[in-house]
């Protein structure tokens, strides 16, 4: 069981390693008119509230490649942006789930509009009669929030970074990057602490990938928070060869395994594939390995079942 749960662990970042090719997929299958880009405008990135940071009806987080929209009740989701669209100071993304989820982002200063455009707007008629909604930037999460999205926003903050490092198709540096953000005493050794950090911040991330009630969130974080140390102690003594306690990026390379599931070693991305393939690809199907963890953390944790 837990050579299962580290390989799965090891796997993660392969998750990572498909994203680039599918971003030139979807790009490919991309709008008419208007400039083409893959990313959010580094002015829209970051936290947003609606209302007033201290207490808002909802986030917004925002990175170069993911939108994460937080209300205060009810369903709590994130999407992969495909591609953008640049047109009169607007920025349209388009995610990449099957209803190729739209969002209107119109950043100007310390605001944010933002609206959803109807089914049959075309994508360059920006805004055109969207409703806007309004955003303030908060410089950082409410206190009463903060237990909830803290670390999983974290974590989603570092998914472009995680991409890069894994779209050359080293698992060396693709891991090397997931462990970086993991190891919060920077002594290259991840504790157990660091590792429970880890699996609640996975968790977080794939239950915003498929959708989730807050209320569901709330309880898998809060079950995460006690469950994650026994998975944790599971894993370091596992792969703790030299019995310091801790993992080190060498003990988790050391071993590796295939998992099943995982499409071959992480061979470099290959030449981009027009077309409907990869195109409409969910954010929840590219997480596939990401998953494989949580479905294996998932009975240790005590998490519902999926
Ligand atoms: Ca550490």
């Amino acid at each position: 069981m837990t050579h299962h749960l580290a390989a799965a662990l090891l796997a993660l970042p392969l998750a990572f390693t498909a994203a680039p090719a599918l971003a030139q997929g979807g790009a490919q299958g991309g709008a008419q008119g208007g400039a083409q880009g893959g990313a959010v405008p580094a002015a829209a990135q970051g936290l947003w509230a609606n209302g007033q940071c201290s207490d808002p009806g909802a986030l917004l987080f925002l990175t170069g490649r993911y939108w994460a929209l937080l209300p205060q009740a009810g369903a709590q989701e994130m999407w992969r942006v495909a591609r953008t669209v640049e047109n009169g100071g607007y920025t349209l993304a388009v995610a990449d789930d099957p209803d190729q989820t739209r969002l209107i982002l119109r950043p100007s200063g310390t605001a944010l509009e933002t609206g959803t455009p109807g089914p049959k707007q075309p994508d360059d008629a920006l805004p055109g009669d969207a409703p806007a909604t309004q955003w303030a930037r908060c410089p950082g999460l409410p206190a009463h929030l903060a237990l909830l999205h803290g670390e999983g926003l974290s974590f989603v903050g570092a998914l472009d970074g995680f991409e890069s490092a894994c779209a050359s198709g080293g698992t060396e540096p693709c891991v090397g990057a997931i462990f970086a953000w993991a190891d919060v005493t920077r002594d290259g050794v991840l504790a157990p602490a660091e590792i429970a950090r880890l699996t609640r911040a996975a968790t977080y991330m794939a239950m915003l990938a498929t959708g989730t009630e807050l209320e569901e969130l709330a309880a898998a974080i809060g079950a995460g928070a006690l469950g994650g140390l026994f998975a944790a102690q599971a894993l370091i003594l596992s792969y703790d060869y030299d019995g310091s306690g801790g993992l080190s990026m060498a003990e988790l390379l050391q071993d590796r395994v295939p998992v099943p599931g995982i499409a071959g070693p992480a061979a470099p991305p290959g030449p981009p594939v027009a077309g409907p393939p990869l195109g409409g690809a969910a954010l929840a199907g590219q997480l596939g390995a990401l998953r494989t963890l949580i479905d294996q953390l998932g009975p240790m944790l005590g998490l519902p079942a999926r």
